[in-house]
């Protein structure tokens, strides 16, 4: 019988994680290095949606890298996908067959990066036939590298992760994000806005939703929920949840696959009463 494959080490036993670790850390060290010193600026589909050269050049250093230990693997990185939902989903169709896949975010908080709020990262997961195996988001800015691998755990700083305690949304800190498609996602997001901040302790919005998806995992936030987002905004961080012992769906409660685009991730235990608010208030299904 054919040996199973193992889906933590290549053929020439390069450990995936140990690259998407490196990896992650090299880009996040780059770009910290390249803050306030961007040359060109440009806005992608609205003055909310930036995109600069240190965006494209991390995501051609992370490629560059992984392709040279991976070369067989496909690469799914946001810079090389035109803006916009309907392009965003084509290229995850077009790649989501893959054996293997690397879905990457080259930086997470592109407008934080551009004003210099120190709130911004590097988004690195592999998927093995659509399911993340690795999961890897750098903070450069603290120096806080969050790691899980399927089935082994969350990691920081070599400690095992795990999600918050609180039971009720009344005692949680919650995060979101303010879609910037001001026509459908972000009306969408006032409401349930308007209908979680009076049940929960508060709300922040950080502005890069893979470190939200990371702090969950951290235990620092009960929880986080955001319209209209892409895979490789959530793909690395989506495990690191899970591996701490969170929940991540969708709005409406599928469970988180690739394709999920307005997501819910929590400490498991407010994650029913959260979909509930967000439900009532209408909040909850977007049409695309
Ligand atoms: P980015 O910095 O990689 O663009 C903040 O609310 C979150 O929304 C960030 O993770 C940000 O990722 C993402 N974001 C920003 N512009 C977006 C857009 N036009 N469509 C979808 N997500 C976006
Ligand atoms: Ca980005």
């Amino acid at each position: 019988m054919a040996e199973p494959i193992n889906v933590h080490y290549s053929a020439s036993g390069k450990s995936f994680t140990a690259v998407a670790i490196n990896t992650a850390a090299k880009a996040g060290e780059w770009i910290k290095s390249k803050l306030g010193a961007y040359t060109s600026l440009n806005q992608k589909a609205s003055p909310g949606d930036l995109v600069t050269e240190i965006d494209k050049g991390s995501e051609k250093l992370i490629k560059n890298l992984i392709m040279t230990h991976f070369p067989e693997h496909s690469f799914l990185g946001e810079e090389g996908v035109e803006p916009g939902p309907l392009a965003s989903a084509e290229a995850l169709e077009s790649v989501k067959g893959a054996d293997y896949l690397w879905i990457v975010d080259p930086i997470d908080g592109t407008t934080n990066f551009v004003h210099g709020f120190p709130f911004f990262s590097v988004s690195i997961a592999l998927a093995f036939k659509g399911e993340v195996i690795v999961g890897v988001v750098y903070d450069p800015s603290r120096d806080e590298l969050f790691v899980a691998e399927k089935g082994k755990g969350a990691y920081l700083r070599g400690k095992p992760m795990h999600t918050s305690t609180e039971a009720t949304l009344s005692e949680s800190l919650l995060a979101t994000g303010f879609p910037i498609d001001p026509v459908k996602a972000l009306p969408l997001n006032m409401k349930g806005l308007q209908a979680v901040l009076p049940k929960v302790r508060n709300i922040r919005n950080g502005g890069s939703a893979a470190l939200h998806l990371a702090y969950v995992a951290a235990g620092r936030m009960s929880g986080f929920w955001e319209i209209n987002l892409n895979a490789w905004d959530l793909a690395a961080g989506s495990l690191l949840v899970q591996e701490a012992g969170g929940q991540i769906t969708d709005t409406v409660g599928t469970p988180y696959h690739l394709g999920v685009r307005n997501v819910a991730a929590t400490n498991g235990r407010i994650h029913d009463e959260l979909l509930q608010v967000l439900k009532e208030a209408g909040a909850a299904e977007y049409e695309e």
